[in-house]
């Protein structure tokens, strides 16, 4: 079993004896970084800094060194970020910090985001995203986002703190076929079931495919929510669209 001694970035191993307590949270870090490239480690180790003009040049040297692009986004970009959570949620660094720390991983998605949505191919479908009313976090939606993009589906962003009132205009605007809605707090959870309700309301339920994902939300919630599909991850969300949008049009009525 890797062990904390075996991570080579002097910063991270730092950061996770010092920050990190909980067993199985120690496990997953030191074994997710003792397999990340030195390069990984550097670049989470910058986002952990909240410095990003240092992750914004360690990731363009990594993407030029040849590093897969979703490299980047796991082992660097996302596995950073996930130890900043960890210091977050037990009150060691605060918001301005947290802010320091979204600004350095938008630094490094700048260079990722043209790799992953490019796709070049005729669009699957159109896909509307947008993080819930009173949420304000976008970091996992813009990383969704990407990845939908690079797969081959447009995809109409409408950021943060979204309305259910949005969301419905820009699905009968776009007449698109699905809907990706993040939530990264507990509070603004229940505003997905809420945004679905309000789909039925509208009467454009039966029209519309519902994906739901972020952080604190389950497959349970996802289900008592009435949503058509929940994902764990941008990867997921990739999968989860095209698995709806398949269904969709083999149950279409010839
Ligand atoms: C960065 C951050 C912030 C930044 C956000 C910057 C930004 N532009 O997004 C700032 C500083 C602004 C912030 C503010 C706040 N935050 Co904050 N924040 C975080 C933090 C540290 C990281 C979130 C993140 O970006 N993760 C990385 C991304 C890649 O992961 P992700 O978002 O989960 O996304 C992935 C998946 O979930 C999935 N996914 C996401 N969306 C979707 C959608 C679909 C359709 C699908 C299929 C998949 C999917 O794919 C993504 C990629 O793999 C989390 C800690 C955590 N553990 O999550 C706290 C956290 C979410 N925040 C928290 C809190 C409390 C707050 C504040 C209330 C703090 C305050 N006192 O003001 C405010 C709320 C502001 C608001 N109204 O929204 C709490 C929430 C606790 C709770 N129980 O609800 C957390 C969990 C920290 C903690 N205490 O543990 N925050």
């Amino acid at each position: 079993m890797a062990e904390l001694s075996d991570i080579k970035n002097a910063t991270i191993r730092a950061e996770i004896e010092e920050f990190v307590t909980r067993p199985e949270e120690i496990a997953r870090n030191v074994a997710l970084f003792t397999r990340a490239h030195e390069r990984m480690q550097a670049i989470a180790a910058g986002i952990i800094d909240g410095d990003d003009d240092l992750v914004d040049k360690l990731t363009t040297e990594a993407i030029e060194a040849g590093h897969e692009a979703l490299e980047v986004m796991d082992d660097g970009l996302i596995a950073g970020m996930g130890v900043v959570g960890i210091k977050f949620r037990e009150n060691f660094i605060f918001v301005p910090e947290v802010l320091a720390c979204a600004r350095a991983m938008k630094a490094g998605m700048k260079h990722i985001e043209p790799i992953l949505s490019a796709s070049g191919v005729e669009p699957i479908a159109t896909v509307i995203m947008g993080t819930v009313k009173g949420d304000l976090h976008d970091i996992g939606k813009n990383l969704c986002i990407m990845m939908l993009r690079g797969s081959g589906f447009e995809v109409i962003d409408l950021g943060v703190d979204t309305s259910a009132d949005a969301f419905i205009d820009a699905i009968e605007t776009h007449g698109a076929p699905i809907v990706g809605m993040s939530a990264l707090l507990t509070t603004t959870m229940p505003n997905m079931g809420k945004t679905i309700e309000a789909f039925i309301d509208a009467g454009l339920r039966e029209q519309v495919l519902v994906m739901v994902g972020g952080a604190p939300v389950t497959q349970e919630f996802a289900d008592d929510m009435g949503a058509d599909g929940y994902g764990k991850d941008a990867l997921a969300c990739v999968s989860l669209a095209k698995q709806l949008i398949e269904a969709k049009r083999r149950n279409a009525p010839a």
